[in-house]
């Protein structure tokens, strides 16, 4: 327990607030999450699965009514409304605090009040934050455990500190009706009530590691993204790292995990995970851009992990690892989730605690947002710069979406500042896979959308300014598109692996290897210098997938400037010139 006054002054105001029975320090030993693991079995909380094949795994379900990140009731609480941007919620903060005291007011009663001092970040490395999380959910605490360094080293490395982030969690009744997720980035402050559901209550991740990270880089001249990060080891044993940010939905944890080809492996090529979902990047002392994971573990999709998908994920969740809304076989006392395998189980349970039989329901088993909760550390490909203080040199950015004609295979920007412009207009759309028509499509810049703490257009400035700061060994920044369909709406890249083809063309331009074609839009690659080597796919179907069709382009220019719209004045002007750019390049 700290001695820390800033700590323990509003520890005390909490309890006043929710009266728990009685606290519980995280001291992050063994023994302690052991002992809660035992007394979460014994209330129900979760479920021990097979301890011969799945080691230290759990299983737990959540309420039906608490699946998912819950966007609508999720709030930026900055004293002025603009500074929250139009793409937040935005609440006033005084009237905030009232409200969510209301319900958190006495609603530890009868329970334990878990005191999680936990790092984002290696402890102690000068990329790191701290943050306070209160709890009165035990599955909160050992999936903290697992996603965030925990306990007394954390509390250490703070000392007397004021420099932390308030996390308070009240499960109270898991009532839809006052759930609420609520950021005050100006008081470093995080409450989130009436949920108890991982990405809503797991403080670190979402609420801290981006929203107030996000906030906190723009003040103190760093970036909090949503960003895989990845190491590419070359037959002559180099590493070059790149990050990559995706909307949902995109493959991202694949892509974080990818397998080289077959011929690749051949030559000596590996990929080493640095992390799959956050990337905290700062200048480091010779003025590159350098990246941590602020995170110890995976909260990853169960449903579509498999032995081809992504074998790496699926070895990551083979030990101590946590499910949530999985089915939950009882011939073996394991774990089934659709597209892991052909082979449901027929006696089984399924997310919502309903006897399944996989051969005969009608009803999907696991539910669609199914997760794992596994330690980074059991990832057989874990980067050995993972736990480094120090952070990983960043070459390049890649952004990406889920577009079935417009982007091509993949495309570089002219500049930091294009590269910017590249990633704002990022997007998805739905594919109606038989027709191979367009769907909707969803803007979603640097992936960002429901995790930036503060007004986006202040954002995009951010990013320009950061460019300013690294000025030439600023990482080179792409865009990728592995979802290019045929007219039978059929994917024409194969994706997963064969994306190193791609990622080594990206790496060959920062080295300033290979040449490019220049288009209205950026580089895109001469079909000569993407290997095709191994693979079934003509350079004809290449050449198809680079194509860059202006009709379809002027259509998204019309589209980025809606969107842009929203911003008004905050829109940088750098960004609007780069749409005038991209306009005129196309007459
Ligand atoms: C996630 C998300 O869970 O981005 O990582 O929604
Ligand atoms: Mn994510």
């Amino acid at each position: 327990m700290t001695k820390n006054n800033s700590v323990l002054k509003w520890l005390e105001e909490m309890k006043d607030l929710v009266v728990p029975d009685q606290v519980v320090w995280i001291d992050g030993s063994e023994e302690q999450l052991r002992r809660l693991r035992e007394e979460s079995c014994a209330t129900g909380e979760m479920i021990a699965l097979n301890q011969e094949k799945l080691p230290g795994c759990y299983l737990h379900r959540t309420k039906e009514n608490d699946v998912a990140r819950v966007e609508a009731r999720t709030f930026i609480c900055s004293r002025r409304e603009e500074d929250a941007g139009p793409t937040n919620n935005w609440r006033e903060p005084q009237e905030t605090y009232r409200m969510l005291y209301d319900i958190a007011r006495g609603s530890y009663r009868g329970r334990t009040m878990y005191v999680i001092p936990y790092s984002m970040g290696p402890v102690g490395s000068p990329f790191s934050k701290i943050g306070y999380e209160l709890t009165d959910s035990i599955y909160v605490v050992l999936n903290m455990a697992i996603m965030t360094r925990v306990g007394t080293a954390v509390e250490e490395a703070l000392g007397d500190s004021e420099d932390w982030v308030r996390g308070l969690h009240c499960s109270c009744e898991v009532d839809a009706e006052k759930r609420y997720i609520c950021h005050f980035p100006e008081d470093n402050t995080i409450i989130s009530v009436n949920s108890a559901y991982g990405g809503n209550v797991l403080l670190g991740k979402k609420c801290f590691a981006l929203r107030i990270a996000s906030y906190l880089g723009r003040n103190e001249g760093w970036m909090a993204e949503h960003m895989l990060i990845l190491g590419i080891e070359n037959p002559q044993g180099e590493v070059k790292y790149v990050t990559a940010a995706f909307p949902s939905a995109c493959g991202k944890t694949n892509l974080a995990m990818l397998i080289p080809p077959e011929g690749y492996r051949a030559k000596g090529y590996k990929v080493w995970t640095v992390g799959d979902d956050i990337a905290w990047m700062r200048p480091g002392p010779d003025g590159r851009l350098w990246a941590v994971n602020p995170e110890n573990g995976f909260f990853g999709v169960a449903p579509g992990t498999n032995q081809k998908s992504n074998p790496n994920a699926l070895a990551t969740t083979q030990k101590g690892t946590i499910f949530t809304n999985v089915v939950h076989n009882l011939d073996d006392n394991t774990v089934w989730w659709e597209g892991l395998d052909k082979n449901p189980p027929e006696n089984a349970i399924d997310w919502k605690g309903n006897p399944w039989n996989g051969k005969t329901s009608t009803e999907k088993g696991a539910h669609p947002n199914s997760r794992f909760t596994a330690p980074a550390k059991n990832c057989p490909c874990i980067s050995k710069e993972f736990d480094s203080g120090k952070g990983v040199p960043i070459s390049a950015i890649i952004f990406g979406g889920r577009r079935a004609q417009t982007t091509p295979l993949v495309y570089q920007s002219r500049s930091w500042e294009h590269g910017v412009f590249v990633g704002s207009i990022m997007a998805s759309e739905t594919t109606a896979a038989a027709t191979g028509a367009v769907g909707v499509v969803r803007r979603d810049p640097m992936a960002m959308l429901p995790f930036c703490g503060y007004h986006m257009g202040d954002y995009f400035g951010h990013w320009i300014d950061m460019g300013r700061k690294l000025g030439d060994k600023a990482p080179k920044i792409f865009n990728v598109n592995w979802f290019r369909v045929d007219e039978e709406g059929k994917f024409i890249w194969p994706g997963f692996g064969d994306n190193l083809r791609v990622l080594e063309w990206i790496l060959a331009r920062c080295d300033g290897e290979v040449d490019a074609e220049e288009t209205p839009i950026g580089y895109v690659p001469h079909s000569k210098d993407i290997n095709l080597e191994g693979l079934d796919f003509t350079q004809e179907q290449l050449e198809d997938i680079l194509a860059i069709d202006k009709e379809k382009w002027m259509q998204e220019a019309k589209g980025i400037e809606e969107f842009y719209g929203k911003f008004g004045g905050k829109l940088p002007k750098e960004l609007r010139e780069q749409l005038h750019t991209l306009e005129e390049n196309l007459k």
